[in-house]
């Protein structure tokens, strides 16, 4: 216990402290233990923030955002604010201790003050969200102990910039948002059917015929309604490198997807010889799954073998993911290159040489010491060495991969997929799928009943999915993803044990931190008209 700082008898659970108007202590995703104290710091002018060797990411990080909020500069120095290393403490666990002379975050590592960072500034008023104006305060931190880890090490949420281009600001906020909750892996779905969206600098025709569509389908249900407006957009290398830096900064690593063999036709309509018929193809301008695959022949492997050259140049992180989904093999049947294939590697059927494709990619991606990663389809026709399986389609894909030693991240279409209707209010903005509520999405357990303990090891996190068929603008797509994104937070990072009751007291809060950063979340009370 610290000195000056009553210990309470018993673990109170999130809720940190008392309620300061402002919600004070309604921590999001909610922290493993809490122990609320007496008395307050107050942030001001003259509050100092030091970090130890290592830290100044998530101390430049703090500054930056209450120096925008309060206008303090928060010079650096002891005695105020303090990130202190616990060599002790794991990567990303921390310790925050709120007392009225000092505010102290020790961590195992820097992502863990980064967390420990993030934590204090929701215990501050929600006007600390704020970036374009100051606010006068008082700042008050009510005197706490919170100690804090993640669950689960991948807390991923996968942005669909294909079907919808998503303009790179908005993807920076997407990382603030994440940050902000804790989530460390932006999934970003780069190429499609309807649009390819990473300059690729052997290839500019990805972008510059396959980032580019002539119209969109309006509604989910009614087939062969269009917009008749041409869509598109791409994101260039510079881009990218500035995306990742800034993911960086804030502890999100982007996993970027090039999805194969299917859901290929974006780089089919740019590069003809690609596909399987002999007659070119336009970018796709209909939702769905599409009949067009990629071609088996040695060129076409050499080709995305190139791409993923650069891919691996400008995505640092481990993970690449090459997708796997949604295959479907008619036109593989049909194909006597793919027959003469499968008869030379003594293939029994298409799904095995789809795992044989999917094979030239994960181990050229293994060779270079990345970590391959592909939906739970490449289980099929036996699963590739060394891949990370995302597991969309239920438990039995998670099951199987644990069972055959792979790691498992768990994204269940049922319940993390955001692009999924909040209720079955008529009046929901155009709906996919069925319903999925805030406590549905509340409510996933990641790990699936009957494994091992050294099985469940395996699943490695989970991740939501927002899928754009319908997402057609920022705003919706902030609707879309809040506050089921707070509720996910406390899935992967928060303990097991939840309730929904007490996350939807502290959402109230919370809904004000999303307010003063301009997020456009659902509300509680009802369907918005979007
Ligand atoms: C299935 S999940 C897809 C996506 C769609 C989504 C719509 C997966 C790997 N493939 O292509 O956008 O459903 O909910």
């Amino acid at each position: 216990p610290r000195r000056g700082a009553r210990r309470p008898p018993a673990d109170v659970g999130g809720r940190a402290g008392p309620r300061d108007g402002d919600g004070a202590g309604a921590v999001i995703p909610r922290p493993l233990h809490a122990h609320p104290a007496d008395g307050r710091f107050v942030l001001d002018e003259g509050t100092a923030l030091h970090a130890d060797p290592g830290f100044e990411r998530a101390a430049r990080w703090l500054r930056g955002v209450l120096g925008a909020a309060t206008g303090f500069a928060l010079p650096p120095g002891p005695g105020g604010i303090e990130l202190r290393h616990d060599g002790r403490m794991g990567e990303e666990e921390y310790r925050l201790a709120v007392r009225a002379d000092r505010i102290t975050i020790e961590a195992g590592g820097p992502a863990g003050a980064f967390y420990g960072a993030q934590t204090l500034r929701q215990l501050l008023p929600a006007d600390a969200f704020r970036a374009g104006r100051t606010t006068a305060g008082p700042w008050t931190v009510s005197a706490v102990t919170i100690e804090d880890r993640p669950r689960f090490a991948w807390r991923g949420v996968l942005i669909d910039v294909a079907r919808r281009f998503l303009p790179k600001n908005e993807l920076l906020r997407y990382i603030d948002l994440l940050a902000m909750h804790k989530l460390n892996v932006l999934h970003l779905h780069l190429t499609d059917d309807q649009g390819w969206r990473l300059e690729i600098r052997r290839y500019p025709l990805l972008v510059d015929v396959g980032g580019w569509r002539t119209e969109s389908p309006v509604g989910s249900v009614v087939h062969g309604t269009y917009d008749g407006r041409p869509h598109g957009g791409y994101y260039t290398q510079d881009d990218i490198r500035e995306l990742v830096a800034y993911a960086a900064d804030r502890y999100v690593t982007i996993v970027p997807e090039i999805d194969l063999p299917g859901h290929a036709q974006a780089a089919i309509a740019a590069y003809p010889e690609l596909g399987n018929l002999a007659e070119p193809l336009p970018v796709r301008t209909e939702w769905g799954v599409g009949e067009n695959t990629l071609n088996v022949a040695d060129d076409t492997i050499a080709f995305f073998q190139a791409v993923l050259d650069e891919v691996m140049e400008l995505f640092p992180g481990e993970y690449v993911c090459v997708g796997g989904d949604e295959a479907p093999k008619g036109q593989w049947r049909d194909s006597v290159e793919a027959k003469e294939r499968m008869r030379e590697l003594g293939l029994r059927d298409e799904d095995e040489l789809q795992s044989w494709l999917i094979g030239q990619f994960t181990e050229y991606l293994l060779a270079r010491g990345r970590k391959p990663y592909g939906w739970d389809e490449i289980l099929e026709g036996g699963p590739p060495r060394g891949t990370t399986v995302a597991a969309w389609r239920g438990s039995f894909g998670a099951v199987t991969a644990a069972r055959l030693g792979h790691d498992v991240v768990v994204c269940p279409f049922t319940a993390l997929y955001l692009d999924f209707r909040q209720s079955a209010d008529p009046a929901e903005p155009v709906p996919i799928g069925s319903v999925t509520t805030l406590r549905d999405v509340y409510e996933v357990e990641p790990v699936p009943p009957g494994l091992t303990p050294e099985e469940a090891e395996r699943i490695i996190g989970a991740q939501a999915n927002l899928w754009t068929e319908h997402i057609d603008s920022p705003r919706l797509l902030d609707y879309m993803a809040f506050p089921r994104l707070a509720a996910f937070a406390e899935i992967v990072w928060g303990p097991r044990e939840r309730d929904f009751v007490d996350f939807e007291d502290r959402l109230r809060a919370h809904e004000r931190r999303l307010d003063a950063v301009g997020v456009e979340y659902r509300p509680a009370t009802g369907p918005r008209p979007w």
